[in-house]
């Protein structure tokens, strides 16, 4: 059984959830990626590493942040289309939460729905699962929960329906944006088959506008965005006994209005090397160490992507300056 620690250890201590699945990577996922990503001629690493427990805790800061519109305007949209989309799902419904995180916009459809019958929320940080697990638990008694901790890209079989309801697949806060246009396609058709014939699903998608909006959502005043991107260099630091010299660092985000895309990367002040088991890789100064894309979709561009990948599209869900949109979606 997982053994929470630290700050998830104390929190709804009493509470108990229906079952706890620890599937998550080893550590050699990571280092492999490290010294792949930095074996390469333009420099990478993953955008999944970004969320050790201290990034998903930045991450969660940057969610409050007033530059960063996505959250509070997606739990705006969810607020305000609940019950059309509860509606749409019907009662005893199973969802299943990809990236769960603080689950705070899953209660917002719990709360709207009829019986739901089950919750699976599945992430990669797992102090952070359980602790969330259990606050949804306390606000639904009656609701099964078994919590999946994984990164939510992985190959693992879904624990069976509960209740009679539909299968629902819940993936808000435009994390398929961190997903190359490409990628995203098999990462759907994948949950699609997944979830299963007739299955629905609710994607949450940020919409493409100005870069006055975009560029400093990714790059905010207070400096928590660059903090949370320099965690990843902190985190190998850590976890791989790397000695990235933090402060030779900084964060760069770049929104490109004609593709859509935010890029996001680590660039280097200096001419430094960085040493990972006795392996020693060149950075020079200028040089970049990309860490993630975020790209935005129009409507109309997204629609037709969910559709290549197996899903027909329903239903859209957007604010008045149609900052973000939420999808619901059928699997054929
Ligand atoms: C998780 N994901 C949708 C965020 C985004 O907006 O692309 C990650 C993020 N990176 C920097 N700020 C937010």
């Amino acid at each position: 059984m997982y053994k929470p620690q630290g700050e998830a250890a104390l929190a709804d201590t009493f509470i108990d959830i229906a079952a706890f699945h620890d599937l998550a990577p080893d550590q050699h996922d990571f280092r492999a990626a490290v010294i792949e990503g930095l074996s390469r001629p333009a420099k990478a690493i993953p955008c999944r590493f970004l969320y050790d427990e201290r990034g998903s805790t930045l991450f969660d800061q940057i969610c409050e942040l007033p530059e960063y519109y996505p959250t509070r305007t997606e739990i705006a949209i969810l607020r305000e289309n609940a019950a059309d989309m509860a509606r749409a799902i019907g009662p005893e419904a199973q969802l299943v939460e990809l990236g769960s995180g603080s689950s705070a916009k899953v209660g917002i459809l719990l709360d709207a729905l009829d019986r739901p019958a089950g919750y699976v929320p599945i992430d990669i940080a797992g102090e952070h699962l359980l602790a969330a697990s259990r606050r949804i638990q306390a606000a639904h008694p009656a609701l099964h929960i078994e919590a999946i901790c994984a990164d939510f890209a992985q190959d693992f079989d879904l624990p069976a329906n509960r209740g009679s309801g539909r299968r629902v697949g819940f993936y808000p806060g435009s994390t398929i944006g961190n997903l190359e246009p490409g990628e995203a396609v098999g990462f759907l058709a994948g949950w699609a088959r997944r979830l299963g014939q007739g299955a629905l699903m609710i994607v949450g998608v940020d919409l493409r506008k100005s870069a006055s909006i975009v560029g400093p959502a990714y790059d905010d005043a207070q400096g928590v965005t660059a903090r949370f991107s320099l965690n990843l260099l902190v985190r190998a630091n850590r976890e791989l006994g790397t000695n990235f010299e933090v402060a030779n660092f900084r964060h760069r985000a770049v929104y490109n209005e004609d593709t859509g895309q935010v890029r996001i990367d680590l660039l280097s002040l200096v001419d430094q090397v960085v040493t990972i088991d006795d392996r020693n890789f060149g950075v020079a100064r200028g040089e970049a160490l990309h860490v993630e894309n975020s790209w935005k979709y129009t409507v109309e561009d997204f629609q037709a992507l969910a559709d290549s990948a197996g899903f027909r599209p329903m239903e859209v869900w957007s604010d008045q300056r149609t900052l973000f949109s939420v999808h619901l979606l059928q699997a054929r």
